[in-house]
């Protein structure tokens, strides 16, 4: 590991502030658990996000997901920090960097960047949280990003999320009978094409059936405090043209120094 550089140096670098997401989005990450930034990507990234999407489920077939985990009807993919440089500045963008700094509040590094795509019928996931470390309700050690090349919208499936459950110290699993069913206090996360939703990775959450059809792909770049495991191993699965293209200050975030 070069100790030369820090998560200081990493944020400064990319521009970050503590005035980098606003205060309403602090206090939606800080009180809800989630928040939902529109218009990050524009409509040109926006077009050739989706043909990217498009390309690797073509080319990987029934491997596409595979390196973090496969979901029966569901276009999954991963990995992709290694599957081109449109990736690059979507894990790196500022808001993403500037909500992780703000909830983990201590150095962290990527733990997966997937793509997720419901197909029409499918894809009602159990309501779970991505972290399953203890929980103080204080101490937060995850954030999910859900970057939408679709609509998003209750009827093709969007994530359903559990307002401030982030704090609770129980896990869906603990105090539910029925982890597919409605929950009373649900909100679904939607919002047009273009947009980020930023969730806390302790919040109850998961994606829906998609009931119309229409496609709602998603790519989700997921980061933990530096102490944690990564979900796909950035130093088993990096390439060598992904290290030769990317700076220092991405190497950190991708835990690969
Ligand atoms: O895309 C979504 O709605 C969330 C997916 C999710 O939570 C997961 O794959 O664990």
């Amino acid at each position: 590991m070069n100790q030369s550089i820090s998560i200081n140096d990493v944020l400064s670098h990319f521009g970050i502030t503590e005035n980098t997401i606003s205060k309403i989005h602090q206090r939606e990450l800080d009180e809800q658990g989630y928040t939902i930034f529109h218009d990050v990507i524009d409509s040109t990234w926006l077009n050739l996000l989706r043909k990217k999407f498009e390309e690797l489920i073509d080319r990987e077939g029934e491997q596409a997901g595979i390196e973090a985990n496969q979901m029966e009807g569901v276009r999954r993919l991963a990995d992709l920090t290694n599957k081109g440089e449109i990736f690059d500045a979507l894990y790196t963008h500022p808001l993403v960097l500037g909500a992780a700094y703000h909830v983990i509040k201590r150095p962290f590094k990527i733990v997966s960047l997937n793509g997720h795509d419901p197909m029409y019928k499918q894809g009602q996931q159990i309501l779970h949280s991505d972290f399953g470390g203890e929980r103080d309700g204080i101490t937060f050690h995850q954030i999910n990003s859900l970057w939408m090349l679709d609509d998003l919208c209750e009827e093709n499936g969007a994530t359903r999320v559990i307002p401030g459950s982030h704090r609770w110290l129980n896990m869906p699993r603990d105090q539910l009978q029925d982890l597919l069913a409605p929950h009373p206090d649900e909100v679904f996360i939607t919002a047009p094409a273009g947009s980020m939703a930023v969730f806390n990775g302790q919040i109850w959450h998961g994606s829906t059936k998609n009931r119309n059809g229409n496609l709602r792909r998603v790519y989700h770049g997921a980061f933990c405090a530096r102490e944690h495991k990564q979900q796909t191993d950035q130093r088993t699965h990096l390439r060598p043209e992904t290290k030769a293209r990317i700076d220092l200050h991405a190497q950190y975030i991708l835990d690969v120094l």
